[in-house]
């Protein structure tokens, strides 16, 4: 039988999903709808076939409640995610996983306690094809010792709030995983340089920035954020390794036409066109461990060392100063493994 899901907060995101599960995901069915906004999650409702819960904790709770997607703002997220876990019920969670590094490391704690993996973090990226192709390129030894990885992230636009710590909290937290993740180790230092604004920046904001992460065994990660670029949607990372380099996310759907002498293609224009299969895979994988009460992807504690590398990141951005990361043990980690997160 469907795995029943309560979407909470019908946003972008989450309506995306909600979208998702109701048309394009095997073995699952939006049951209940949850938003901060009632005519809003009455819209996406009706429009599914959902109920309404107006109070998110009790649509966690609801008995026809199988698994959460939270895609609710942040500072909701502690709350929300502590309750899927007294539910017991599985939950993927849209970054952040919460606002502060102490209460995600508390919900590290907790879903320690309750001794299985219940909460999923919605880094899409690791189910990108591209990306997978990169990591299996590191693990399989392809380019020899990884020694730098070079990240661009680029936006054709956001909202006028974006300012520069919203820039490394909202989207270069998913550089932040994605470093992590190709590299297996943890980041443990953060500086961020900030140079000529585009003039389509308020101001104060610095886009672009560029962010310099070091790993545990002291690889070097940079980041180029520029979310205002007027442009497309550009995504790319590059890993630079002994015996070779490889690079992902270039411009996509490249033609050549021959009539005009001229050869061109499209850069995908959002995130939907970059990510769309990356969000699909996610999902559907999530579904199918869901149903058996646990997750498929990256977790709490991953939700947890972002948040700590964001943290870093804003002081980063504040003081100029390099700052580092200091993680708390890993839960069943010996203590001096903590800072490997193995
Ligand atoms: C946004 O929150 C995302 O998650 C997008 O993937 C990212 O590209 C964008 O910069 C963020 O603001």
């Amino acid at each position: 039988s469907d795995l029943r899901v309560a979407v909470l907060g019908v946003g972008m995101m989450g309506a995306f999903h909600a979208d998702a599960l109701a048309t394009r995901t095997k073995g699952a069915r939006v049951v209940v709808v949850n938003d901060f906004a009632p005519d809003k999650a009455a819209e996406v409702a009706g429009r599914i076939g959902a109920r309404v819960v107006a109070d998110p904790l009790e649509a966690i709770r609801d008995p026809e409640v199988d698994a959460v997607l939270i895609a609710t703002p942040g500072k909701a997220h502690a709350e929300q995610v502590q309750a899927c876990l007294d539910a017991g019920k599985p939950v993927l969670c849209e970054k952040p996983l919460t606002t502060d590094e102490d209460s995600s490391y508390a919900l590290v704690e907790a879903e320690a306690a309750l001794g299985r993996p219940l909460v999923q973090l919605g880094f899409m990226r690791r189910f990108d094809a591209e990306y997978v192709a990169l990591k299996e390129l590191i693990t399989t030894g392809g380019l020899g010792n990884p020694l730098l990885v070079h990240c661009t992230h680029r936006n054709p636009s956001v909202p006028e709030f974006f300012n520069s710590e919203f820039m490394i909290r909202d989207s270069v937290v998913h550089e932040v995983d994605v470093a992590r993740f190709l590299l297996d180790e943890e980041i443990t230092s953060v500086r961020v340089l900030r140079g000529v604004a585009t003039s389509a920046a308020p101001a104060g904001t610095s886009d672009p920035m560029i962010v310099v992460f070091e790993t545990a065994s002291g690889r070097l990660v940079t980041d180029e954020i520029y979310v205002r670029t007027g442009i497309a949607y550009e995504v790319r990372t590059e890993v630079v390794g002994e015996t070779g380099s490889a690079t992902i996310g270039l411009d996509q759907n490249l033609v050549r036409t021959s009539t005009d002498g001229r050869w061109g293609g499209q850069i995908t224009p959002g995130f939907v066109e970059r990510f769309g299969q990356a969000y699909d895979t996610e999902l559907q994988r999530w579904v199918a461990a869901a149903s058996r009460g646990t997750i498929d992807g990256p977790g709490v504690w991953d939700g947890y060392a972002a948040v700590a590398v964001c943290e870093a990141g804003v002081k980063a951005v504040q003081t100029g100063e390099k700052v580092p990361v200091e993680l708390k043990a890993k839960p069943g980690a010996p203590a001096s493994a903590a800072a490997l997160g193995t």
